[in-house]
């Protein structure tokens, strides 16, 4: 049974003012373990079309070999993450001020040779066609380091909007945004705006960094995921259910 984190008032204002938060040790290493277990049996699990969804991308280590690059379309699957997806609803709804509604979920494998994230926001993968808010809660599975390409977040331009959909940001819309790299230890959440900027670096070293993103918008937008998930899989299917001659291209 996983315990259920809450936010304190301190962490609700740091939210408010920087469009992100750090809870460390939001989950503990007995949970941790759990999730470490989850992930592998995630990772285990045959790609069958109408399952989780396993997208893979060539090594920048050894170009020769493919890895998992992330799985999403999770919690269905698998009652662990259900229970995880569950879980941080809590800390959500405190930031909405109402109740949350998954979205969509991931994890990130980032294994070695792993590519990074360019500077975007998430919303601009076309978010804004679903809902008005959507806060994205990220739960660190593995260390997450400088080396191993951790999460950078940019401070206090989360209530600016949307740059451009469906393009990350270009070096002029970054002027005067400090990319703040944050590492995290397992167990440590990050949750942040859909708007707030981001990025990562790849992973060159030997170690794989997971990370389980979840995302969330109000309760008062509606249930969004299914559509979601269908309007993705159209555009974006994971890589057992794409068709042989048609290019898929990864946007933002
Ligand atoms: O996993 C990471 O390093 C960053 C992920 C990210 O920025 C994203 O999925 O939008």
């Amino acid at each position: 049974m996983l315990n259920t984190p809450k936010l304190s008032e301190a962490q609700l204002a740091d939210y408010k003012r920087d469009g992100y938060l750090v809870a460390r040790g939001a989950f503990g290493p007995v949970e941790v373990a759990d999730m470490d277990r989850w992930a592998k049996e995630l990772l285990a699990m045959p790609e069958e079309p109408g399952r989780q969804w396993v997208y893979w991308e060539k090594s920048l280590r050894e170009p020769d070999q493919k890895i998992v690059s992330r799985i999403e379309n999770i919690a269905p699957f698998h009652d662990g993450f259900w229970e995880l997806a569950e879980s941080l609803k809590t800390m959500c709804a405190q930031l909405f001020g109402e109740p949350a509604l998954l979205f969509k979920e991931k994890i990130n494998f980032k294994m070695p040779g792993g590519a990074g994230f360019a500077p975007h926001q998430d919303s601009q993968a076309g978010w804004e066609r679903y809902a008005s808010d959507f806060i994205n809660a990220l739960v660190c599975i593995d260390e997450a380091t400088i080396e191993n390409g951790c999460l950078q977040v940019v401070s206090g331009f989360h209530d600016r909007g949307l740059y451009r959909a469906w393009e990350p940001l270009s070096e002029k819309e970054m002027e005067g945004m400090e990319f703040v790299p944050t590492p995290t230890k397992p167990g440590d959440v990050i949750l942040f705006d859909s708007y707030t900027p981001h990025s990562s670096e790849p992973n060159l070293t030997d170690q794989t960094r997971r990370i389980y993103f979840a995302t969330y918008n109000r309760l008062s937008d509606g249930d969004q995921l299914a559509q979601y998930y269908a309007d993705k899989h159209k555009n974006y299917p994971p890589d057992i259910e794409r068709e042989p001659d048609k290019e898929y291209v990864y946007r933002v």
